[in-house]
């Protein structure tokens, strides 16, 4: 049936008219159900064994562009628009984002799905249907609020499943009911299933129970994506959902198996198990519980399940390293502390070594113990992560364990990340080498040939400034801010941590300010653009935030900074709000404290789209590095071993770098009369005096060279034709970061799917 034809007859059908006299939310939702059915329709991928993502987060972003691109109806479906006069993207506003994700670690998994669906391979994403995604982000007198965010709609994108399986959770025994999502693969002709997991009873209609008490895991169970962890009953609803996921996700791995015609005691030769970071990691004592309930030995089980499960490590930040008491185990699940003393055992016998133990000397489990001791395979994100990982952090597992370890630097979907989100670029792309980039980003390489090319390039600065005003319009209309796209757009846009070094960000902007009001005006104007969340327990990182909209508002009223330097802080940054801010950068802000970034990915996503990064020497900017060459990237800082080696020796002296007379006056505007008049007094001295006697992150450290360096930038930015040649080289060397690249290493040397 031609394409119309199934429109038509779906808006019809659904709501009695033709597709012209629909509103938009109808047509939307006509679209909607055209590519649900469609990708219902595809068959899975084929092969002897089979992948099975387990992650707590998937941040999936909005669904309708990606999907009809991965159908191939993304063209024909905006021609036949633009044939009524309307427009997709207006369409696709209609859309909730799915925010089931906190940050890169969620988005790397809906990335992998994407790119594992478009080479054919067979494999499904295990996650929870939170029925809030990651709150919604206020800004309320220069702070951040949060309030929830649903995203469920009623003829959505879940499909109910038949799959129902028992769960018990302490002593209550739940039924977790299987919704999946289609994941259809850009030009493989099948599609994979994104598996999501909800309690049965929807009687207690979840997404209305706004204040929850977090006692009542029943009611709360899926309710939110990760709950706050920074009390008993948060914790431990966190275990309650970990374990819900994995013993679902456990069973239908078994119930597939046997479907497939194969025994319990095969499991390895046909199951793959991703386990992404270590909130799944309870899949391997539950894996050894269900094989044992099927009659193998507890050996026999154990070799089967650490033959099968692989890990993935994201981060060496101790705070984000799970242990578990043994007693929340005992409250949440206690079916698993017999398996995961036998583990703990087993592994003591052989490697004696208390640093390598799954359980401490408190009954606390170390979840990436686990892993390494009963999974295959454990990766890093990055060379630089995978090599401290392998020298530094996990050496003692390296010792016993060298051949498990490897590196999977990550990677992004330029379907999503390139193709959907910058048209403009992507035209121009086309124009100079044709589309076969598409099917291999590597090809993106041919542009080198473009790089004196006077026409080509002023075409990119073009197209720079189009996504530019693009941006200024959706921020002008969403949130009131009224930008000059005459400006360099400086663009950081990222989780609020202290790691990430925002704050130090804010410093570059104080010294700006100085400057201009010391009449030292710069050769154009600048915006400096921040975006993201804060957690909501995480108080330092409100206060950065707090911060930087002080100095937002602070700006804003003085008329003699105003025309030379603004900073916008975009409220409730998501997925939706990256596709836009990205296309739309000049320069990449990967500031981060070199060795604590484990990779980061929107540092791969902003050179894609031809931004220039300014970056410290870590995770994935390292090898941003080498591909463009240095005449193409601005680093600064210390590097990881001058970092790894500060902490170590404890020779880190914040008070020091706050008295260099640069910095000190940089530090103390924080709690200036300008600033304390428009800010909290109590949240700008409690940063103010974290700054000057812990700076944990050292962006005291750092801030004289990320400073200098910024400026030598944008001096850059002004010879246009030499600064186009750096995009250019970006744009062209980003191939290596496809997450079509990353997944194929996943495949061919973890996985071997067919
Ligand atoms: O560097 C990023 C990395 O690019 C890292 O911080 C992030 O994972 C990305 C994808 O590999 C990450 N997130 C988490 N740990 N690492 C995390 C930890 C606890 C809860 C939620 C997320």
């Amino acid at each position: 049936m031609q394409l119309s034809e199934e429109i038509f007859q779906l808006t019809q059908q659904h709501f009695g008219r033709a597709p012209d006299q629909c509103d938009d939310r109808q047509l939307y939702q006509a679209l909607l159900i055209l590519a649900r059915q469609r990708a219902g329709e595809r068959p899975a991928p084929t092969g002897e064994r089979k992948l099975y993502y387990f992650s707590a987060e998937f941040l999936l972003g909005k669904l309708l562009s990606n999907q009809l691109l991965a159908l191939g109806l993304y063209q024909p479906v905006k021609d036949y628009l633009a044939g009524m006069g309307r427009d997709l993207g207006v369409l696709e506003s209609m859309e909730p984002e799915p925010s089931l994700g906190n940050g890169g670690l969620g988005r790397l998994a809906a990335c992998f799905l994407d790119s594992i669906a478009a080479l054919g391979l067979p494999g499904d994403g295990v996650g929870l249907n939170y029925h809030f995604g990651l709150f919604r982000q206020v800004f309320s007198r220069c702070k951040q609020t949060e309030e929830p965010d649903p995203w469920l709609q009623p003829d959505g994108w879940l499909i109910p499943t038949r799959r129902a399986f028992p769960v018990s959770l302490g002593n209550t025994q739940v039924t977790a009911v299987m919704y999946d999502i289609a994941i259809p693969g850009a030009g493989s002709g099948c599609a994979n299933r994104l598996h999501l997991f909800d309690l049965a009873d929807p009687a207690h209609a979840p997404w209305v129970g706004i204040d929850f008490d977090k006692g009542d895991i029943a009611h709360n169970l899926t309710s939110f994506l990760y709950p706050d962890d920074s009390d008993r009953a948060g914790r431990l609803l966190r275990v309650y959902q970990q374990y819900f996921l994995v013993s679902a996700g456990a069973q239908l791995i078994l119930a597939e198996l046997e479907e497939r015609g194969f025994a319990p005691d095969t499991l390895a030769d046909h199951v793959v198990i991703q386990i992404n970071d270590t909130h799944p990691s309870m899949v391997i004592p539950e894996l050894v519980r269900l094989l044992m309930d099927r009659g193998l030995t507890f050996d026999r089980a154990a070799d089967q399940v650490t033959a099968a499960c692989a890990y993935t490590n994201h981060t060496i930040l101790a705070e984000a390293l799970e242990t578990w008491p043994m007693s929340y185990i005992q409250t949440a699940a206690p079916q698993l502390v017999p398996i995961l003393r036998r583990l703990d055992q087993r592994a003591k016998a052989a490697h004696p070594d208390p640093r390598v133990a799954i359980l401490d000397g408190e009954d606390r489990v170390h979840m990436a113990h686990l892993d390494i001791h009963y999974g295959f395979s454990v990766n890093g994100v990055a060379q630089l992560h995978t090599d401290i990982l392998k020298h530094t952090e996990l050496k003692p597992f390296c010792d016993i364990y060298p051949q498990k370890f490897s590196n999977k630097t990550n990677g992004v979907t330029f379907r999503r990340w390139l193709e959907t989100c910058d048209q403009p670029l992507v035209s121009l792309i086309d124009d100079c080498i044709g589309p076969d980039w598409r099917r291999d980003a590597q090809k993106l390489e041919g542009l080198l040939q473009f790089q004196h090319d006077p026409a080509v390039l002023s075409r990119l600065l073009e197209v720079k400034q189009q996504n530019k005003d693009r941006l200024c319009r959706l921020l002008w209309s969403e949130q009131g801010l009224d930008l000059d796209p005459s400006s360099v757009f400086d663009v950081q846009i990222k989780r609020f941590h202290e790691y990430k070094r925002q704050q130090m960000n804010a410093l570059a902007v104080i010294h700006q300010y100085l400057e201009i009001k010391a009449g030292r005006l710069p050769q154009r104007p600048v915006t400096v653009l921040f975006g993201g969340k804060a957690a909501p327990a995480y108080v330092m990182a409100k206060h950065i935030i707090h911060l930087i909209l002080c100095l937002q508002k602070l700006i804003e009223q003085d008329p003699q900074v105003r025309p030379w330097l603004r900073v916008a802080m975009v409220e409730n940054y998501n997925v939706t709000w990256a596709e836009a801010l990205i296309p739309a950068c000049d320069l990449s802000e990967q500031i981060s404290l070199a060795s604590k970034e484990a990779s980061g990915t929107g540092n791969m996503k902003f050179m894609a789209n031809g931004a220039v990064t300014l970056g410290t020497m870590d995770g994935a900017n390292v090898e941003i590095a080498g591909l463009v060459g240095e005449e193409n990237i601005y680093t600064f800082g210390a590097s990881s071993d001058q970092v790894i080696a500060l902490y170590r020796d404890r020779s880190y002296d914040p008070r020091a770098c706050y008295h260099r007379p640069q910095v000190e006056r940089l530090v103390d505007f924080l709690v200036s009369p300008e600033l304390l008049a428009i800010g909290d007094p109590a949240s700008l001295s409690t940063l103010w005096h974290d700054m000057k006697s812990k700076d944990w992150f050292m962006a005291l450290l750092d801030v004289e060279d990320y400073i200098r360096t910024k400026a030598e930038a944008l001096r850059d930015y002004e010879c246009r034709t030499a600064w186009a040649e750096k995009m250019l080289v970006n744009i062209a060397r980003s191939g290596y970061f496809s997450s079509d690249r990353t997944i194929r290493q996943y495949n061919e040397d973890i996985w071997h799917l067919n």
